[in-house]
């Protein structure tokens, strides 16, 4: 849809301008002992995924509202993702959601992915709402249920998801659980989790040895009592009891407000079970917005977090699994899946900028003020030229949205696919 030389052409009235701006950033940043074509190189390397569910407009309870042209079926879903690849090179990957995405033509949907220089990142399952046909409901729970039968139909669920994604070299299943209550007394507390426990233990047995199970914890939402996985330290002490291959996911929208999600990804790590993160921003809680749109400073922090453990040698934490997880309702969602890329390729690249000997001598001393004026510092600096420079070098557009918009994608796919065409999944 998008061809080299039509961004190539994108890219031109533009360049004179973006070379005189990354020259201008580098030797300021030489002053500062950085290299600034070793941070693009960083940034080139970064790669998030895009889940399936994220390329058509999403709602509320309340309403939805199309924009036209979205994805029809699984191979439509990684056109899209192969596009915004394109245009920015650092989205390299497409997650899955069973049952939307049940693969059928796995051979076609395997060149496909070659074509558009893709993979599969994980395959997430779904517990959360009944299907047709299903034989037992999850209205009271799935992994947690107090039935047998229906804790088994779950436990099998989630070992079919891992048998689709083998098909298409996935390697990772990622588990969110609805599981919880909604009023006093409603759920025995402990046995829930104990019983979550086990059926977590027999999808993990069934999990092949290259396979890794990301759990994802939730406060609230859908239910508001009690979640049977709420916390990170829940999320922990499960993947403890399963084994290496378990580790936890951290979605920045599954915290109550205010929490310091920082600090815990630096547990996380240093606990050496940080396993992958879900981007999106929030206001009050699982709001799925853009992420780092409205807290810039909290994604910069949570990326110095990242790259501190990443240069410490102490640390050994499994690679972290990055994508994104947001809703778009105003937006067109692919214009929204590369602002979320940009802002967090900035965060990263400031992270990247912190001076951080400098730093560890000021917090040694004590010496606050010194420490949060480093931090400023990084935070303070326009990276814009470092993350289109990325981008160019990725073979990308200098301005991602802007190449998006001149191209008239989103005209070409209503044109394709249909004013009414509506994407599958959640
Ligand atoms: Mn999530």
């Amino acid at each position: 849809m998008l061809s080299e030389s039509r961004i190539q052409d994108l890219n031109q009235p533009l360049l004179e301008e973006h070379t005189l701006q990354f020259n201008f950033l580098s030797d300021a940043l030489s002053r500062r002992q950085l290299d600034a074509s070793q941070v693009v190189q960083q940034l080139v390397d970064f790669q998030v995924a895009i889940p399936s569910w994220a390329l058509g407009t999403g709602g509320t309870r309340f309403g939805r509202f199309p924009l036209g042209g979205e994805p029809r079926n699984l191979e439509e879903k990684i056109n899209d993702v192969g596009l915004l690849h394109q245009l920015n090179g650092s989205s390299n990957s497409i997650s899955l959601h069973i049952p939307w995405d049940i693969p059928q033509d796995i051979a076609g949907l395997q060149q496909q992915l070659g074509e558009q220089k893709l993979v599969i990142d994980s395959v997430n399952s779904n517990t959360f709402q009944d299907q047709k046909d299903q034989h037992y409901s999850y209205k009271f729970g799935s992994l947690s249920n107090t039935e047998e039968g229906a804790r088994q139909q779950a436990i099998q669920h989630n070992i079919d998801c891992i048998r689709h994604g083998q098909a298409l070299n996935a390697k990772t299943l990622t588990v969110w659980l609805a599981d919880g209550s909604n009023f006093p007394g409603q759920q025995h507390l402990r046995r829930a989790y104990l019983r979550t426990q086990e059926s977590l233990a027999a999808i993990y047995e069934a999990m092949p040895s290259d396979w890794n199970m990301l759990i994802e914890y939730k406060p609230y939402e859908p239910n508001f009592y009690s979640t049977v996985i709420p916390d990170w330290g829940t999320s922990y002490s499960l993947c403890q009891s399963l084994g290496k291959n378990a580790n936890v996911l951290v979605d920045l929208g599954h915290h109550l407000p205010n929490t310091n999600i920082e600090q815990i990804v630096g547990r996380l790590q240093q606990f050496g079970r940080l396993g992958g993160f879900h981007f999106n921003g929030s206001m009050y809680g699982d709001d799925d917005l853009t992420t780092g749109s409205s807290k810039p400073f909290q994604l910069f922090l949570i990326f110095n977090e990242l790259v501190d453990a990443a240069r410490d040698q102490s640390i050994s934490n499994p690679t972290v699994a990055y994508m994104i997880d947001a809703s778009h309702n105003v937006k067109d969602p692919l214009e929204d899946l590369l602002q979320s890329v940009e802002n967090i390729l900035s965060a990263y690249a400031k992270a990247l900028l912190v001076d951080r000997t400098a730093l560890y001598e000021a917090q040694e001393n004590n010496d606050v003020v010194r420490a949060e004026e480093i931090m400023r510092d990084a935070f303070l600096t326009d990276v814009r030229p470092l993350v289109a420079e990325a981008y160019k070098r990725a073979g990308g557009a200098l301005r991602p949205v802007a190449a998006y918009r001149a191209a008239g994608i989103r005209e070409q796919l209503i044109q394709q696919r249909g004013k009414l065409s509506l994407s599958t999944g959640l």
